[in-house]
């Protein structure tokens, strides 16, 4: 099976750091068992928990919160994702708050050039610090990256070190259902491709991926995938579920279809969030299809698997 790196990753707060630990390590969760890669045949090397930097003056900036924390632990899980991509590695970051997609999108951009990003989220993520109605930086992660929207961004404090690294052109959306007006603008104006759930229903998932792939041709793939996608009865355990998602089925084929492209070069799996969870059945489904949508990215199939040096037993 694939060899896949991942970073782990916590932004401020440790609750999401705990349902990644029962993910990777302990493979309980409030003393019961629950689905784990640790229990699967896949190989990877965990990098550890990146700690980042608290700071106490941390003052809105317009409305927008937790600025400096949120530039400072991009800054440092950048490097990180970088470091991985140079030993030749596929990196998974598991978070944690969607703004960390700005770290590790960037690392991987300075790594290998450029490259496509498939978001597979509810939400379009790509407010600006000037649109934003809520002044939560995981609604605005994409208006860093982008270069169509540098003149439309104001550097924040501990944001400076980024350069937007990603056009356009080689952003999809899959999953879309809950866009804010000026978000809404703003993939008009920049012609992004998007497949909102309405297309979903149109066409199918299939056909989706296929056009997906289609349009984004030969560059590594960055898939940004957001539990949230995937309809609240399976991943209620997220902080903005909406009515309406990806079955399970979808969003695991989304992964399945990536790995087939052979292209799938970086993944973050976020937005899992424990506390949210309203029953230990709410969490254990919310993280058991958070795992199994990383076993789809990295080679597990549904029809089964098998070594390649596989023989069967004589009798
Ligand atoms: N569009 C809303 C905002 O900007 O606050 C909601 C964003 C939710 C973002 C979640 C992580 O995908
Ligand atoms: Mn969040
Ligand atoms: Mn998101
Ligand atoms: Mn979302």
């Amino acid at each position: 099976m694939c060899v896949c790196i991942y970073v782990h990753v916590c932004l401020c707060l440790c609750l999401c750091l705990r349902i990644w630990q029962t993910l990777f390590s302990k493979a309980t969760y409030r003393g019961k068992p629950i689905k784990s890669l640790n229990q699967s045949n896949f190989i990877y090397i965990d990098y550890g928990n990146l700690q980042f930097e608290e700071f106490a003056d941390d003052e809105p900036v317009g409305v927008v919160k937790n600025a400096k924390a949120v530039g400072s632990a991009n800054q440092r899980l950048s490097e990180a994702v970088h470091a991985i991509k140079k030993d030749g590695h596929t990196s998974v970051m598991l978070g944690g708050d969607h703004s960390l997609a700005i770290g590790s999108i960037h690392g991987h951009a300075a790594a290998v050039g450029e490259l496509s990003v498939v978001w597979v989220d509810a939400h379009a993520d790509i407010n600006t610090p000037m649109t934003t109605e809520t002044g939560n930086l995981h609604g605005q992660p994409m208006s860093f990256l982008l270069r169509e929207l540098r003149s439309k961004t104001p550097t924040l404090p501990n944001f400076s070190w980024i350069k937007p690294c990603v056009s356009a052109k080689n952003l999809v959306y899959i999953g879309l259902r809950d866009v804010d007006p000026a978000e809404h603008f703003i993939l008009k104006l920049l012609g992004v491709k998007a497949f909102s759930m309405t297309e979903v229903d149109q066409l199918g998932i299939s056909r989706v991926m296929e056009q997906t792939c289609d349009y984004l041709l030969q560059k590594p793939i960055h898939l940004s995938y957001d539990v949230d996608a995937v309809d609240p009865s399976v991943t209620p355990a997220t902080g903005t579920p909406v009515i309406g998602g990806l079955t399970y089925r979808e969003g695991l084929y989304v992964t399945e279809y990536l790995c087939q492209t052979g292209r799938l070069s970086a993944v973050d799996m976020v937005e899992v969030n424990p506390l949210r969870g309203q029953t230990e059945q709410e969490v254990q489904s919310t993280v058991g299809t958070a795992v199994d949508l990383l076993l789809g990215c990295f080679g597990r199939q549904r029809e089964g698997n098998h070594a390649p040096d596989y023989q069967l037993p004589l009798p």
